[in-house]
């Protein structure tokens, strides 16, 4: 694909196009990326292409947990990265909390590229503004992000395979993980160790979204930049009694509407 041109009607989707077919090329993805993201497009077309009111309390909610977190961690997949990788590690500058590289078609090569890119986006990310409202020194807490996964020292109980792979010092002891495109499986055992765990996904009917503490029905790319305003304010406050169900619900009104309008 060549130059994307910005007056294109469909820019962002043809640039999220063009950020994984470069990732495939350069070894970060799994062979089935291209098919999830394509369901993802598919959902999101529905949802109407924007942050609904229902996503931004999720995104507002997750923010709140994050914040309060005694551990927490992000957990990065290959679509992650390649579509999401620069404002999640701002978030978790933010947050002064560790990423880490976890996937789920696990090979040495993929994990060795993923690495060797989240390296190269943090050096970009500790020369670009800092985020408005953040008033620490920047450089050094983005290089102070420990970068996880080169070197697996636990599991996540009871999941067979590669994919059950995790770092003691992220996932493992963490009480709370924001981890974009989770599969139900994973997300579901998370759930069952007693974590809190926060996902982002287009599709409100997956067992991810449906399994999850909280779940962000909303494009990735577009959630990186919205959660990183809400984590640099203040006043951030928890919901004690938060219904996931409800933004599900919501979501699924959303898609009605846009069907019916
Ligand atoms: O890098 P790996 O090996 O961990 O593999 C990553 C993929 C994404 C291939 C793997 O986790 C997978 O197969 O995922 P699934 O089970 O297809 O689920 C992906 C979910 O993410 C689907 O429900 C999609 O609707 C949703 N999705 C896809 N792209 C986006 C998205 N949600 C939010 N933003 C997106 N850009």
């Amino acid at each position: 694909m060549g130059e994307v041109p910005r007056s294109h009607p469909r820019y962002n989707s043809l640039i999220a196009r063009k950020l994984l077919t470069d990732a495939a090329d350069d070894g970060l993805l799994a062979d089935s990326a291209l098919i999830a993201h394509g369901r993802g497009e598919a959902y999101d077309y529905l949802l109407g292409e924007k942050t609904s009111a229902s996503a931004l309390l999720s995104i507002k909610q997750a923010a709140a947990v994050m914040k309060n977190a005694n551990k927490c961690v992000i957990s990065l997949n290959g679509n992650a990265v390649a579509l999401a990788a620069e404002n999640l590690l701002r978030c978790a500058t933010i947050l002064q909390c560790p990423v880490e590289i976890n996937i789920y078609y696990r090979t040495p090569e993929r994990m060795k590229a993923l690495l060797s890119r989240l390296e190269k986006v943090r050096q970009e990310v500790m020369k670009s503004k800092k985020p408005d409202g953040w008033l620490g020194n920047w450089e050094e807490d983005v290089l102070a992000v420990p970068i996880l996964g080169a070197e697996p020292n636990g599991r996540i109980q009871n999941l067979d395979g590669p994919r059950a792979n995790c770092c003691k010092e992220g996932i493992l002891d963490a009480d709370v993980i924001f981890v974009p495109l989770e599969d139900g499986d994973r997300c579901e055992a998370l759930m069952n160790m007693g974590k809190t765990v926060i996902v982002v996904d287009l599709n409100p009917l997956s067992r991810t979204a449906k399994m999850a503490s909280i779940t962000i029905v909303d494009e990735l790319m577009r959630v990186g930049s919205v959660l990183i305003d809400e984590l640099v304010k203040s006043d951030c406050k928890i919901n004690e009694k938060w219904d996931n169900k409800l933004v599900l619900d919501a979501a699924l009104n959303e898609i009605n509407s846009n069907i019916q309008n």
